[in-house]
């Protein structure tokens, strides 16, 4: 028998001297932060008694480094479209036997059709929910600073440096995600958001570093609790974090005022999904999981709490109206027809676009 890492654990000695089944009461999760409400781990815990060890990052670029150093020890990950279609071609993941996944019936047909393209017969991913990249943005202040009349839905108020400048004593915040955030500014100049040429590269940092002396700081999460508090006035964010902002702003009843905008110049849209790496101490445990989340009323409960899309067709009647009526998540068409969806990079790509931006975020 192949004795893992995981195995020097007490958990583990039950499994070399042959009761398999103890094996699989562990779960190492390893997911984006703010991705779950507060009860979803805890009763999946309850009702399995399968403890599940949960850790959090908040780029794709994080879980890839652990993924690709292998030996990760986590049991189930949720990556998004472009980043894990590289990490499949690269052997990171298991297939998931979909006939062992009793909800697996619950999954949005033309969504999963369109992840296809990253996983040939989704063979190794089911959907967990999917968003966009946008503006979060505190009304008063901004308004303050650009006028009643500015338009709140334009990438202008973080990429044109003469409108940033004055947002500067407020607070800008930028998704610190190198693809994903250069692919929306490709495309704010009329490029092809997953172009590879250099000099496409070279124009859309420049707009970023013209920007950047404006800019309080990179970050992929503390702008939910910064732009709730007042702290900052303008992210650069995911839809769902941003949404959280506004209600938990609203819940503290402040004053603050926070409102989310799709940017009238078209964005990222992004799929993140349930993944279990090749090398898995407990795929039986993430299969569980899994299953868990494809339930109705599992995925709605999560959608309500976190303001993420879920593609799950049963969770539909059971989402609050604040969710399923928010153009901020289920946009409308005509802003749906200027979303992109992004491919993974190149390596050789990637190499000059790491360097962009470190020379970016340090201002050099
Ligand atoms: C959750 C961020 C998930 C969206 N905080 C990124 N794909």
């Amino acid at each position: 028998m192949k004795i893992s890492h995981a195995c020097l654990s007490a958990v583990c000695a039950a499994v070399i001297s042959g009761s398999v089944v103890a094996e699989d009461k562990v779960l190492n999760i390893y997911n984006w932060s703010d991705y779950v409400s507060p009860d979803t781990v805890a009763n999946f815990e309850k009702e399995t008694g399968i403890k599940v060890n949960y850790d959090v990052y908040d780029s794709n670029e994080a879980l890839e480094a652990k993924l690709m150093a292998g030996s990760s020890g986590y049991d189930l990950v949720f990556p998004s479209n472009s980043f894990f279609e590289r990490q499949v071609k690269a052997g990171a993941y298991q297939a998931i036997d979909k006939s062992k996944l009793s909800n697996y019936k619950n999954i949005d047909q033309q969504l999963a059709g369109k992840v296809a393209r990253h996983d040939e017969g989704n063979k190794h991913n089911v959907p967990y929910a999917w968003g966009t990249v946008g503006i979060g943005y505190n009304v008063d202040m901004v308004k303050a600073r650009l006028g009643e009349d500015f338009q709140l839905d334009s990438l202008d108020m973080l990429l044109k440096p003469e409108v940033a400048a004055k947002l500067q004593d407020c607070g800008i915040a930028i998704l610190d995600s190198p693809a994903e955030v250069m692919s929306i500014v490709n495309n704010y100049i009329g490029e092809d958001p997953n172009s590879e040429s250099m000099s496409d590269l070279k124009a859309s940092a420049k707009v970023l570093a013209e920007a950047r002396p404006y800019y309080k700081y990179f970050h992929s999460s503390q702008y939910i609790s910064d732009l709730a508090n007042g702290d900052i006035c303008v992210a650069l964010g995911y839809n769902g974090d941003l949404l959280q902002a506004k209600d938990r702003a609203a819940e503290a009843g402040q004053g603050v005022n926070i409102s989310f905008s799709i940017p009238k110049e078209g964005t990222l849209l992004w799929f993140d999904l349930m993944a279990i790496p090749a090398d898995a101490p407990h795929p039986e445990a993430a299969m569980q999981y899994i299953n868990y989340i494809l339930r109705g009323d599992v995925a709605a409960s999560l959608s309500n709490y976190v303001f993420y899309a879920v593609p799950n067709t049963a969770a539909t009647p059971m989402l609050d109206a604040e969710i399923s009526e928010n153009k901020g998540i289920y946009p409308i068409q005509a802003v749906k027809d200027k979303l992109f969806i992004q491919v993974a990079h190149t390596p050789k790509f990637d190499r000059s676009l790491t360097r962009a931006w470190s020379n970016i975020k340090t201002g050099r």
